[in-house]
């Protein structure tokens, strides 16, 4: 698979960050097979990419494949990117056979869904249903401070339409379910019904830099040490409102990073979810007071960067593949996703669904990530049922 082979890394992963010249290659193979197969690409303020195949009737809204060729930096090859590749290979489909749909189908690259290196996740899909503005959008930086702004336009993507105002009549995304509840239960086909509610946060803590050999331990203000605290605090709070509620501590920077130095300041990230707003908020109040707690005489700070409340998907589009599945004879079951994906905004502005495959071990976010061919083609099959049958209705 071409795209596998961009950004490979040794260990059979993919390394492949939004808006670096390894997204920008995989863009430029995406767009060339789209136009392959009459496709007309426009790209939009945002990176996003429409690869759309007419329909007999123009003045309808497309009905969309949408997911995402970035990846996190030790991906896999099959998270977002068998979601873009199942909605190729429908249009290679459709034109090979002369089948007309009644809409536009049209297949879409959501630009940044990974979140890792411009956060939050889904920044694109998140400006195009309106949760964020381009402007705040833009401002996001990288840990090396490069924008996304600068990042866009550095590999030329920064496209002629505003972000947003593109209509859409309907959005499918086939995706692995990137946990182990369809492998463990024997199932192919998710029928997924929502995704849980998630919030990131960015906190600095702020102690003294000393000697690691001359400062005595009680007059230390160890940054790292207070942290150590703090994580054990996200990880306590989880456990707590287990087993929906996932608590996640990914990112840590400890400075100055040297072996004989006290650690004066620590940045580090909390990534808290839950199918329940409600319990969400009960978590950050907890964090707070637990940090207040653990910080001791340290300064910290917290900033929320990211507040994406739980979703439901569209009733009708959940149907079309429920049924599609059933069609098919597939073992299916409803599932409500514990990532977050383009399809949570996305179904903001359009009626949205999402169907996902089991993946072995439920590994994601992880070189070893891998998926049944004939579940992904299974997975493809109730993807192309599911956007026809929206296309009859
Ligand atoms: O963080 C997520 O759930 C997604 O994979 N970006
Ligand atoms: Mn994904
Ligand atoms: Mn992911
Ligand atoms: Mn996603």
């Amino acid at each position: 698979m071409q795209t596998a082979r961009i950004g490979a890394t040794p260990k059979g992963g993919i390394c492949r960050l939004a808006l670096t010249e390894l997204d920008r290659e995989v863009r430029d193979w995406f767009c060339a097979q789209c136009v392959a197969v009459g496709c007309t690409v426009t790209i939009d303020d945002m990176g996003n990419i429409f690869a759309r195949r007419p329909g007999r009737n123009p003045a309808l809204a497309p009905i969309a494949i949408g997911s995402h060729l970035d990846t996190q930096p030790t991906g896999g090859k099959y998270d977002g990117v068998i979601g873009v590749l199942a909605g190729l290979e429908i249009l290679r489909a459709l034109h090979e056979s002369g089948t007309d749909t009644e809409a536009p189908i049209e297949v879409i690259d959501w630009t940044n869904e990974e979140g890792s290196r411009f956060a939050p996740a889904m920044l694109s899909s998140g400006v195009f249903a309106g949760a964020f503005t381009r402007e705040w959008a833009y401002g996001r930086a990288d840990r090396t401070g490069d924008t996304f702004e600068a990042a866009l336009d550095g590999i030329g993507y920064r496209g002629p339409e505003r972000c947003g105002a593109h209509p859409l009549s309907a959005h499918f995304e086939l995706h692995i379910e990137q946990g182990p509840i369809l492998e463990d239960e024997d199932r192919i086909i998710g029928i997924v019904t929502g995704v849980q509610g998630m919030r990131w946060y960015e906190v600095t803590v702020d102690g003294q830099e000393g000697h690691a050999g001359a400062t005595p331990m009680r007059l230390r203000q160890d940054a790292l040490l207070a942290t150590a605290r703090m994580i054990q605090s996200v990880n306590a709070i989880a456990l707590v409102h287990a087993p929906d509620a996932v608590g996640t501590v990914g990112l840590v920077e400890s400075r100055p990073n040297s072996r004989n130095v006290v650690p004066g300041q620590v940045f580090f990230t909390v990534d808290f979810r839950h199918p329940d707003d409600a319990v969400l908020e009960a978590m950050e109040q907890e964090m707070h007071a637990a940090f207040a707690r653990d910080a001791g005489a340290l300064a910290f700070a917290v900033t929320q960067v990211w507040n994406n409340p739980a979703v439901m998907f569209d009733g009708a589009c959940v149907d079309a593949v429920r049924d599609a599945a059933a069609a098919l004879g597939l073992p299916a079951r409803e599932i409500i996703s514990g990532a977050g994906h383009d399809s949570a905004y996305v179904a903001r502005v359009a009626p949205t669904t999402m169907i996902f495959v089991p993946c072995a071990g439920g590994l994601s976010h992880n070189e070893a990530e891998s998926a049944e061919r004939h579940h992904v083609v299974a997975g493809a099959s109730v993807l192309l049922r599911s956007v026809l049958a929206t296309d009859r209705r």
